[in-house]
């Protein structure tokens, strides 16, 4: 994957009206502070392009990056933030099911979880969303520099079970801090940039 460009090209509010893009989404969702707009820096190559920061709650809309003018990289609000009211939740689940459910551009979705912890009932949520819109969701694994090798290979069948993945469904442990997995998710989108429209 060779970046050229980047651009913040759409930034859309939880009450506003999803845009129709014409070229592939790859989507990623995950609970508040587990590294989605990390994850995206490091795949563009950016250090704090999306901003990210040590406050969960950060990313409250669907910001749109545009890369290379092939694809997009969408970073979705982050769900589970404990701080925010019952109704604000409820806002950004119905704001992510929402644009699962509608977008025509969507090709991959991938779920961030924290390598470190056993996923949440938002994340079994999130990822039942992701399977019932009809895509078959690649798991990611972050903050993989702060587990041993040994506790990381013990942590991966605990998310596989947890999140009740098939054989099937790929999980890539990956660091922001040392971008391990960071090549092998570049490679996946690069065979979906490159597939043709079904
Ligand atoms: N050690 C380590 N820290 C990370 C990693 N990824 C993210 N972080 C840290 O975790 C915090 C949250 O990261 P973000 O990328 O902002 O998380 P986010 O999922 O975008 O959060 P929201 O926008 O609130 O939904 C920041 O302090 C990051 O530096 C990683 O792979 N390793
Ligand atoms: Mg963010």
């Amino acid at each position: 994957m060779v970046i050229k460009k980047v651009s913040l090209d759409i930034v859309v509010g939880v009450t506003s009206k999803l845009p129709e893009t014409e070229k592939p989404e790859f989507a990623f969702a995950g609970r508040s502070n587990v590294g989605k707009s990390s994850l995206l820096n490091a795949l563009i190559l950016r250090k704090n392009y999306a901003r990210t920061s040590s406050q969960p709650g950060k990313t409250q809309t669907i910001n749109y990056y545009k890369v290379n003018d092939e694809f997009f990289l969408v970073d979705l609000p982050g769900y589970g933030y404990a701080k925010v009211s019952e109704a604000t939740r409820a806002k950004w689940g119905k704001m992510i099911e929402r644009y699962l459910r509608t977008s025509k551009m969507l090709r991959q979705v991938f779920l961030l979880v924290d390598m470190r912890h056993e996923p949440t009932a938002n994340d079994l949520q999130m990822i039942g969303w992701i399977r019932e819109s009809g895509y078959m969701p690649i798991v990611i694994a972050t903050k993989a520099d702060k587990l041993s090798r040994n506790e990381q290979n013990k942590m991966i069948p605990v998310i596989r079970k947890k999140l009740r993945m098939t054989k099937e469904e790929l999980l890539i442990p990956f660091s922001a801090e040392t971008k391990a997995g960071r090549e092998e998710i570049a490679e996946i989108l690069d065979g979906l940039t490159r597939e043709p429209e079904s």
